[in-house]
């Protein structure tokens, strides 16, 4: 089998190098110069937005206010440590009708972008248009951002115009800023007389499908990039398999760490001053549990959010994210409902047999199957049953108070929710979203989001059972096949994930 791919893309804060000469490089099969695409349209119109978004760069600067990108910069994607495609974001045409009107002036000439840089060159005038038509002299193909919830200018059709008189290969994308949709039939009329491809792509919403949608399109501007486009959309596809395999290694682990973690605390016989001291302490070694538990699940984000290369995003305040792991909220909305629970719990129970922890303050039943599989769902059955049991042992002067591991049937399945809640987050979160102010009453809204619930509870029966085996062998630090067994469920659900909307479950 030919070795993984990497997709990697230019994620300084500032592009290696100006477009000034572009050296794009060519498919050794093919012999074919791998596509540069030159982002243009307006000043705010989201070009910058569009370029991080599909070359996965968070770091790139965006801006409410116009005039944000000031030179032409390259953002190459980089497969294999080769070039398989760039894009150029550019500030705009500086001076879109005097462009417009040297172009017609010299309809006979063949390649008009190189004709207009051979006469302007040098002039400081258009210093910023030559610096655009560069890379399209050049042989860059073009994508103009419009933004489709305006009204189109003269500008616009005057920007349209010359782009068309490029003559190179051109796609036009609706990029629109708010939720006005009334200009969009004249917008697509307009842009279908001028580009090859007309698509909407919404720079802050567009998922994983929707960019290799838009991957894909751009293969009918120009046949030539058909090789070298599906050989990039191929990498892509595998680099998203790997980073699902990452994402589950991730979150199997925390599990395992979650599901094993133990805190304890000594403290002298004599200064224990009373059952109330005792039981402040329990309470303390509570709290560290917790604060231990959301700590491993902080580290599980992370990693998460570097699988999928995010380093900077606001979660809402009303999402579930942003809600305490042990808040009511959370056990609310996630994990299984209680019958569930139940009936995983037994199985689990029974199939293990051995010691079930009830979690109430120090009991445990070393007995067989049957009182194992009764207590699992008795246990299961209680929703407001403790995390962990505590465990006092009093040796040479010093009593030892240990909590862990977790006994709690129900919280694996809140935790294992929400941390697949993360990850579709990370994986459908767009890169040019950046952290936008999310708040201006127009905006394009949220998607409507179907599942209102946790993602295991949807689950079968049995792969309820199967997670639950693997949660009691973790507790006990054992191994299980159940583990892989989990390990594909969580898989299935994550590429399940990938191909839908949800990005952060807000407002439930
Ligand atoms: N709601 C919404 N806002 C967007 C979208 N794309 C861009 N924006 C916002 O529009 C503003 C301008 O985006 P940029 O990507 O900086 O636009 P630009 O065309 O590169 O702007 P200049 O570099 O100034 O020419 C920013 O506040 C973005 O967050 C989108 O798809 N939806
Ligand atoms: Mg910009």
């Amino acid at each position: 089998m030919a070795t993984a791919s990497r997709v990697q893309t230019d994620r300084q804060p500032r592009p290696k190098r100006r477009s000034n000469r572009p050296e794009p490089a060519r498919a050794a099969d093919t012999g074919v110069e791998s596509p540069v695409l030159a982002i243009m349209g307006h000043p705010n119109a989201g070009k910058s937005s569009v370029v991080a978004t599909l070359t996965e760069n968070d770091r790139i600067a965006i801006d409410k206010r116009a005039g944000t990108t000031t030179t032409t910069d390259e953002y190459p994607v980089i497969i294999d440590g080769r070039t398989v495609m760039t894009f150029i974001d550019t500030p705009g045409f500086q001076n879109p009708s005097d462009v417009l009107e040297w172009f017609q002036a010299h309809a006979e000439e063949t390649d008009l972008a190189g004709a207009f840089l051979a006469a302007h060159g040098d002039n400081p005038m258009f210093s910023h248009d030559c610096a655009l038509l560069r890379p399209v002299a050049k042989g860059a193909g073009i994508i103009l951002v419009v933004d489709g919830s305006k009204r189109i200018k003269e500008k616009d059709r005057t920007e349209m115009e010359l782009l068309r008189l490029t003559g190179r290969p051109r796609m036009a994308i609706l990029n629109n800023l708010s939720n006005v949709n009334k200009h969009m039939p004249a917008w697509q009329d307009a842009l279908n007389k001028s580009f090859n491809s007309v698509r909407e792509f919404n720079a802050h919403r567009a998922t994983y499908d929707e960019r290799i949608a838009l991957l894909g399109a751009l293969k009918a501007i120009d046949q030539r990039w058909e090789p070298m486009l599906e050989e990039t959309i191929r990498a892509f596809r595998e680099d998203w398999a790997r980073r699902i395999e990452q994402s589950t290694d991730t979150i199997i682990q925390l599990m395992k760490e979650a599901l094993s973690k133990r805190v304890t605390r000594i403290v002298k016989v004599d200064e224990i001053e009373s059952d109330d001291h005792r039981e402040a302490i329990k309470q303390q070694l509570t709290e560290a549990l917790q604060q231990a538990l959301r700590q491993l699940e902080v580290e599980a984000q992370q990693r998460i959010r570097a699988h999928f290369r995010h380093n900077v995003w606001d979660v809402p305040a009303t999402s579930l994210l942003a809600k305490d792991l042990f808040s009511e909220e959370v056990e609310e909305a996630l994990g299984l409902r209680q019958r569930q629970v139940a009936m995983a719990g037994a199985a689990a129970g029974a199939v293990s047999g051995g010691v079930i922890d009830l979690g109430l303050g120090g009991l445990s039943f070393g007995t067989g199957a049957l009182i194992g599989g009764l207590v699992g769902g008795a246990l299961g059955v209680l929703g407001g049953a403790a995390l962990a049991k505590i465990d006092i042992q009093r040796t040479l002067g010093v009593e030892r108070f240990s909590m862990g591991p977790v006994t709690n049937p129900r919280f694996p399945f809140v935790l294992l929710d929400r941390i697949i809640l993360y990850a579709a987050r990370a994986m459908n979160w767009s890169h040019g979203r950046q952290a936008a102010d999310e708040t201006a009453p127009n905006r394009v809204p949220e998607r409507d989001i179907k599942h209102k619930r946790g993602f295991t509870e949807e689950l079968s029966a049995e792969d309820h059972r199967t997670l639950a085996r693997f949660f009691t062998a973790a507790r006990r630090g054992k191994e299980t096949p159940h583990e892989d067994q989990s390990r594909a469920i969580v898989v299935t659900i994550l590429q399940g994930l990938s191909h839908s909307d949800i990005d952060a479950r807000v407002g439930i």
